[in-house]
């Protein structure tokens, strides 16, 4: 039996006999939610009718070029949280995940046409949310990231590899982008020439941060590095973030970069892909609702450098990410997934438009921080 899923087959017979499944296969389901790499849900039920479902991905090996130290992170990663949740007296079926070990106990397989496939524990009873729908979800998600934060703050940092060189370093960001404009390789960019100008007349802020954390002034830590709100778990009966998952990313980077491209996804009000730019702007009310989330989970243990870069690493992950957008839609879309040939250039606006809102805004993001760390007694 193969199975094509987004015009991808998956041999599942063969997936079958690599990974230890309890139960006979019911059913399989793609999710749509990650750019990056293939996620499918299958769902077994065992002789006496226990269901039991896992989480099943394909590894994307462009992007993950070093599938070996990934999932050495990964795994390293998934296990300390797992005793960080048994010490805390949590329930370690939903609030992290694990890596399924292979039948030859490997934390990954390699199928017969080379691809990587991987399999963690299905999380019940919890739901994603791809929008902020109010703004306690939002202030939960905050909370999550921040316990995330804390629960992985004595990880060993050097043991983490770095899965993508300089992730979210936005000074050799820029020079990549600038690359893909020198190369053009698709032909594509002097479709985007006002996007293009809008990136490279703002320069001067992707060596911010990189400038503090050489001058020793901003503390490196383990961050996930890929903070969307739809890597988030929320409990279907309570809404809390029960956990936090994708974790190709977790590298040692700075805490901003976590914050930022938090409030980048959700603390915009439109979609990420949204064509109508007029509909993208900043919530402040998001923007308030994440701060005290976040400061009230990670508050004490961040420095008061941290602190005063919150309101800024919103616009410098938002801009990276739209730099990203647009140097893929020059590139011609290898990195990214795209559903029509212009997605990325669209992802790129939306992303720009953010900037430019925040720009406007950031005297009241400011004030919105020291607001909350008044009200959280935090000294800054
Ligand atoms: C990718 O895989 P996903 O969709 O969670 C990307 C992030 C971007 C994001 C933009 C490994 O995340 O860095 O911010 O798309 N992940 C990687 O939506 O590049
Ligand atoms: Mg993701």
């Amino acid at each position: 039996m193969t199975t094509v899923l987004e015009n991808k087959i998956v041999n599942i017979p063969e997936l079958l006999g690599a990974f230890k499944f309890k139960g006979k296969l019911e059913n399989v389901t793609q999710l749509f939610d990650g750019h990056i790499n293939n996620t499918y849900i299958f769902e077994f039920c065992e002789e006496n009718g226990h269901k039991n479902k896992y989480l099943v991905q394909e590894l994307n090996t462009y992007v993950f070029k070093d599938p070996d130290s990934l999932m050495e992170n990964v795994v390293g990663v998934t296990n300390h949280m797992h005793n960080a949740v048994i010490k805390n007296g949590g329930d370690v079926e939903r609030e992290c995940l694990y890596v399924f070990f292979t039948k030859e106990n490997k934390p990954y397989y390699v199928d017969n046409n080379g691809r990587y496939w991987r399999c963690y524990n299905y999380i019940y009873d919890a739901h994603s949310c791809q929008s902020v729908d109010s703004e306690q979800t939002f202030f939960n998600a905050a909370k999550a990231f921040g316990k995330f934060q804390r629960m992985l703050a004595d990880y060993p940092i050097d043991k983490l590899s770095e899965t993508i060189p300089n992730f979210h370093n936005t000074v050799s960001r820029f020079a990549d982008f600038k690359k893909a404009v020198a190369d053009n390789l698709s032909g594509r960019a002097d479709e985007a020439s006002e996007e293009i100008e809008f990136a490279l007349s703002r320069e001067s802020d992707c060596s911010v941060l990189v400038d503090l954390l050489n001058a020793g002034e901003l503390p490196l830590r383990v961050t996930h590095n890929d903070t969307k709100l739809n890597n988030v778990m929320f409990d279907n009966k309570t809404n809390e973030g029960i956990c936090v998952v994708d974790l190709d990313t977790v590298m040692p980077g700075l805490s901003l970069y976590d914050f930022g491209d938090s409030i980048r996804f959700g603390a915009n009000t439109a979609a990420e892909d949204e064509k109508d730019v007029s509909k993208v702007s900043l919530s402040l009310e998001h923007f308030k609702a994440y701060t005290l989330g976040y400061l009230s989970a990670a508050g004490e243990s961040l420095t008061k450098k941290e602190i005063e870069y919150l309101a800024f690493s919103s616009k410098l992950m938002t801009l990276e990410c739209g730099m990203r957008f647009l140097g893929d839609f020059i590139n011609g879309d290898v990195y990214f997934k795209t559903a029509y040939p212009e997605h990325n250039l669209v992802r790129c606006r939306t992303q720009f438009a953010l900037v430019a809102d925040i720009e406007r805004k950031l005297p009241e993001m400011q004030k919105i921080v020291d607001d909350c760390c008044r009200e959280l007694g935090i000294e800054k």
